[in-house]
């Protein structure tokens, strides 16, 4: 097996030889869907930054907004008190971090805290001065397939052809987003899994990576713990088994990931999904 040829190398972006790279979900929020009010504490939020960084972690992103289907938005002063002393103190530490925010001013000031990554579901599409604030830091940005706000999304789920669909939505926003100044070697693509999108369309994004990739940019998968792993094997009109245990099947999107050669995975549980990218790797070498 010979690796896929992957985005071309940029400055301003972290890589990882082998391997995508793993960002650790660090949710300080009282209501996301996987760990809502487990780090809403900050000392805890702390330790936990501190656990993905041991587990190996290569970014901690850090975000102080749910984006659950039907989630109510914080002020942004509840959202810069939740991310910013996290930030402050797990940068200091040596944390590379991401922060996961719609809004310009949150990134700015975390950025200042020491975040390093702007991670925007909305692609800066929530708000207009986003693309300002990267662009004026030189920072890399995650732009993410996106269609409106979390409490109504999942009513704009619907495509003729998914794959295609969310490929040209995010050729737009690269195009916008490289017109308006944001660097060209910093910029990372996300097709949004589980964001105005059912099962099935999570399902055939992650069948068609090669599409997205042809973007020419980087692209980061989210997949971990979303419903629609936990709806596998599961009789129809049954619960979905809890986010907890959906981790075997995130570490096989991973695995996927690798395969078709992304920047990276954004996931919860870091050590299943660096083994099963230890996993391709080892193939790899032996190929
Ligand atoms: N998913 C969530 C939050 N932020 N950011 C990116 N770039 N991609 C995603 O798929 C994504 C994200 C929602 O999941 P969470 O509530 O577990 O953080």
């Amino acid at each position: 097996m010979s690796s896929p040829p992957g985005p071309h190398a940029g400055s301003g972006l972290l890589r990882v030889e082998g391997r995508p790279v793993v960002m650790g979900v660090l949710n300080v929020t009282p209501d996301s869907f996987s760990d809502g009010g487990e780090w809403f504490e900050p000392q805890d939020a702390i330790d936990h930054g501190r656990l993905l960084m041991a587990q190996g972690a290569d970014i901690i992103d850090v975000g102080g907004e749910s984006t659950r289907p039907g989630a109510e938005r914080p002020s942004i002063e509840e959202e810069l008190r939740r991310v910013i002393p996290l930030i402050e103190v797990i940068t200091a530490e040596g944390a590379t971090v991401s922060i996961d925010t719609m809004r310009a001013v949150v990134a700015e000031r975390a950025l200042a805290a020491g975040a390093s990554i702007v991670n925007d579901v909305s692609g800066g599409l929530a708000d207009p001065d986003m693309v300002g604030v990267v662009a004026d830091a030189e920072v890399p940005f995650v732009a993410m397939h996106w269609r409106g706000h979390s409490t109504d999304m999942q009513s704009r789920a619907v495509y003729d052809d998914v794959v295609t669909e969310v490929c040209e939505a995010l050729a737009g926003r690269r195009d916008a987003l490289l017109a308006a100044g944001v660097a060209p070697d910093g910029l990372v693509l996300d097709p949004g899994l589980g964001f105005a999108k059912l099962a099935a369309h999570n399902w055939s994004i992650l069948a068609r990576i090669d599409a997205l990739q042809q973007l020419g940019l980087p692209v980061l998968l989210g997949a971990s713990r979303k419903t629609f792993l936990g709806r596998l094997g599961v009789p129809k009109g049954a619960a979905p088994r809890p986010p907890a245990e959906r981790d075997a099947a995130t570490a096989a999107t991973s695995v996927i990931a690798a395969l078709a050669g992304v920047w990276g995975v954004r996931v919860h549980d870091v050590p299943s999904t660096r083994d099963a990218l230890a996993v391709v790797a080892a193939v790899r070498e032996h190929s």
